[in-house]
């Protein structure tokens, strides 16, 4: 019966144009049309993951003519084109952000209601696009959103992971993983672009020759080549007609190379070629922070960022301009080190591909690149051992070399008679197996370097750069991250859009400062109630998606204490856990003792290989078990580890917390920004001076912050003296006894072996200080149970998060990058 009234009513409106049309009888029969013409099925047996692809394609089609005008704009201005290469862009469902977005949510509502379709159930069908570990990955993607929102002229390169970061499990408390297969149902997003297609070059040796003018030079001569061919998505921005491109590059293998195998017979062998040559672009590499250091996974990096420098050569070419140009044309930003090859890569291109010497290439390409560093951790600090690095890439390294003897040069006119500078800055590390230093590459190649937190660029200067900064101060620039409102507010907290819309009118999306406006309400107790009821309804719907997900039933009157993001000792879950037994343990010893009832939830991925965040999940659910199963307990306290944390349960868990837990180690964490999403949905932060939580306070103020633990220099300093965490647990006796109560089995039916190595780790070694900061951590959260018990107070502390959050939108963090790193001007485009 629906199909029938769809097909009538699209009779009537047989003039509208079922590509372009934005009503809502207009997209229903938009949607019938594709669920006939594209997915070949009637409506009478039409899924909802149909459904879901009939509605994508045909707001892919609304796209259509805004991404084509826009890059049809930017081929005829020819104005400078920001290309953000990153190894990872955490994109998240596309289908509600583009309704958002192209202001299409209520046809669209409306069209699925025609059809006997809930649009919420249709939006869950969407698989995550899921191309990134965490906060890295997602910048990238909230950066394409404010360029595009912005209309800077911009596009993304990355890689197409055919499967993105894994799947979680959580069988019996411990993390399984599962490959991620979200292109199983096909990506209506996406359009191949087979014609747009690189060589990739691999492995093999160099050798000299004379060009025609006799001149000498040199050129690579690979054991083997892959092709790279271009996949576009669609970034519509908010609001306006510019649709930048994210291109992602997918290897297929090189047919002509493996000819011989086919022409000798050995078909397998060929086969076998075509086979490897596609592993490269299979899987992400699941790891966080610490480098991995993996063939492939030089490969991956090599292999974007070749093709991606290659395209922006065609597309210099088509529009005619002169190699010379290059810089005029193309700001291209490094997403820390993953794309920093990219140095070598170009001056290879121009030197070697178009002709040009030494010098030229050289000042072109300090002029092209940015570098953006993202994290102080020495692990996490790309190197790579020579052997390999020279197997893979043997004409890159012969040119790093060159890069390295011009550098060292400059260091030792700079700083005479200082060899120690020379060997820490050289681009080649000698100490123990010789390895490539990408950092040192990132920064001798970039006419800009940027920390992502005040904090952060300030102890890039003082430590890990600290060489750097020496030589180049004027290099150094702090961009401080930001998150987009539009899909971490508007899309993710309906309830609170339509109060802010009401309150402020419908420009905060793109104008986040007018978040202040709200705090002239927060006298005003009607308005305070609706806050309230707001949030209340977002903990529901929370407390129903935990539920359907673990069984554990959580009551929105309680408060709910979030902490969610990748699990890593840095980031201190276990200190989060320390303080939840220390409760427990007070609730078991003390059963009077009072305080307001707490829901705490989990939720990270940890990186499949190291082994101790896999503990601290099993840790996390086997104290949930315990405490959520005892009635002397569960009235005041439940713990919930929520699974397979992403993109699409965060927009459900961020608007629904009351406290965020951001309690890295002082000057751990590059800046975070979960922290910045929570705090524009209205939560609480319980937090260390670290990353930019430092600005979130200072934007809130004091009074509004719950703040704990060491600063970074006096983290420094303990460690520097010597820390013994020994002398901490000497000195307190609940937590001595929390410890032991860990220890003892308690949590593990009586075994004590599980949680050994978690409590010897923070006994003996605690390389992140959980002990040193544990007392003054716990004594925090009574604080924060104590604001809590003042239900009205805590909401005027709520809606100035909320009111003093605008600084963190991605789009004031693009504006900067746009005007002091890449001097980029907008591009407004009509259709
Ligand atoms: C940092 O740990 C920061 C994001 C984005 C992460 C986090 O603090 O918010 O980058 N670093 O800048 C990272 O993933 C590989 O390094």
């Amino acid at each position: 019966p629906h199909a029938k009234r769809a097909t009538s009513s699209a009779t009537i409106l047989s003039g509208a144009d079922v590509r372009t049309g934005l009503d809502s009888a207009v997209l229903q029969q938009a949607v019938l049309d594709h669920l006939y013409y594209s997915l070949g099925r009637l409506p009478a047996v039409a899924t909802p993951a149909n459904y879901y692809r009939a509605l994508a394609l045909a707001i892919r089609d609304r796209l259509q003519q805004r991404w084509i005008r826009t890059s049809e704009t930017y081929f005829e201005r020819g104005r400078k084109l920001a290309c953000y290469l990153s190894a990872e862009f955490l994109l998240g469902p596309h289908l509600g952000n583009n309704l958002l977005n192209l202001g299409l949510e209520q046809a669209a509502r409306e069209a699925l209601t025609a059809l006997g379709q809930d649009l919420d159930a249709i939006l869950d069908c969407e698989p995550e696009p899921g191309l990134g570990n965490g906060g890295l990955g997602r910048l990238a993607a909230c950066y394409l959103d404010s360029l595009a929102t912005l209309q800077y002229p911009a596009i993304g390169y990355g890689i197409r992971y055919e499967f993105g970061i894994f799947a979680q499990e959580i069988r019996d408390g411990w993390q399984t993983e599962r490959t991620d297969k979200w292109l199983s149902g096909g990506n209506p997003w996406e359009i191949a672009k087979p014609d747009i297609a690189y060589e990739v070059k691999w492995g093999g040796h160099t050798e000299r020759y004379i060009d025609d003018d006799g001149a000498e030079r040199r050129r690579w001569v690979p054991y083997r080549v892959v092709r790279g061919i271009a996949y576009d998505t669609p970034i519509q921005g908010y609001g306006v007609d510019t649709c930048n491109t994210l291109r992602l590059w997918s290897a297929e293998a090189a047919e002509s190379f493996d000819f011989q195998a086919f022409n000798t017979g050995d078909y397998f062998q060929a086969v076998d070629a075509k086979l490897r040559s596609e592993t490269i672009t299979k899987v992400l590499y699941p790891n966080d922070e610490p480098a991995i250091g993996k063939r492939l996974r030089l490969a991956q990096q090599y292999f974007f960022v070749t093709c991606s420098l290659q395209d922006m050569l065609r597309i210099l070419d088509l529009a005619g301009g002169a190699i010379e140009q290059f810089a005029e044309h193309f700001a291209v930003q490094l997403n820390d080190t993953h794309p920093s090859i990219g140095v070598a890569e170009l001056m290879r291109l121009l030197i070697d591909e178009r002709g040009l010497d030494w010098d030229a290439a050289w000042t072109i390409t300090v002029a092209t690149f940015g570098y953006t560093n993202h994290t102080l951790l020495p692990e996490a600090l790309e190197t790579w051992p020579l052997p390999l690095f020279r197997e893979v890439l043997p004409r890159h390294l012969e040119i790093i070399y060159e890069i390295n003897r011009r550098f060292l040069d400059e260091v030792r006119a700079c700083f005479p008679d200082d060899s120690a500078r020379v060997a820490r800055m050289s681009l080649i590390g000698e100490a123990g197996e010789k390895q490539v230093r990408m950092a040192h590459l990132a920064c001798v190649g970039s006419h800009a370097i940027n920390g992502v937190a005040a904090l952060h660029s300030e102890l890039l200067k003082a430590s890990v750069l600290s060489d750097f900064h020496a030589l180049w101060p004027e290099r150094f620039s702090n961009k401080t991250n930001g998150v987009t409102p539009r899909r971490f507010l508007a899309l993710a907290n309906p309830g609170l859009r339509a109060l802010l819309d009401e309150t402020l009118g419908a420009s905060w999306p793109v104008d986040l400062g007018r978040l202040r406006e709200l705090e002239s309400h927060i006298d005003d107790p009607a308005f305070r109630e609706r806050w309230r009821a707001v949030k209340h309804a977002n903990k529901q719907r929370l407390a129903d998606y935990v539920q359907a997900h673990t069984g554990i039933v959580l009551d929105p009157d309680w408060l709910f204490d979030i902490q969610v993001k990748r699990i890593h000792e840095y980031k201190r879950q276990h200190l989060n856990l320390l303080h939840i037994v220390t409760l427990y343990q007070r609730l078991k010893t003390y059963p009077a003792f009072s305080f307001p009832p707490r829901a705490f939830l989990f939720g990270g991925k940890a990186a499949p290989g190291y082994f101790t965040a896999k503990r601290i999940i099993k840790l996390i659910n086997a104290v949930a078990e315990t405490i959520n199963a005892d009635p002397e307990v569960n009235g005041r306290l439940k713990v919930a580890f929520v699974p397979n944390f992403s993109v699409k349960n965060a927009q459900l868990i961020y608007p629904a917390a009351d406290l965020s837990e951001q309690i890295s180690t002082a000057g751990k964490e590059a800046s975070g920004t979960g922290n910045m999403k929570f705090m524009l949905n209205g939560a609480l932060t319980i937090g260390t001076l670290d990353g930019a939580n430092v600005e979130m306070r200072d934007e809130v103020g004091a009074e509004n912050f719950f703040l704990f633990g060491r600063t970074a220099d006096e983290v420094a300093r303990l460690q520097g003296e010597g820390y013994r965490p020994a002398d901490y647990l000497a000195g307190d006796d609940e937590l001595k006894a929390v410890m032991e109560l860990i220890g003892s089995g308690h949590f593990s039916g009586g075994d004590s072996e599980v949680f050994r190595p978690l409590v010897e780790n923070l006994t003996q070694s605690d390389p992140f200080l959980v002990l040193a900061d544990y007392a003054a951590y716990v004594a925090c959260q009574e604080g924060v149970s104590a604001a809590w018990a003042d239900q009205e107070q805590w909401t005027r502390m709520s809606i100035i998060n909320c009111a003093r959050g605008g600084k963190f939108s991605s789009d004031r963090a693009i504006a900067e990058y746009a005007r002091e790193i890449w001097g980029l001007q907008s591009v407004p485009i009509q259709v």
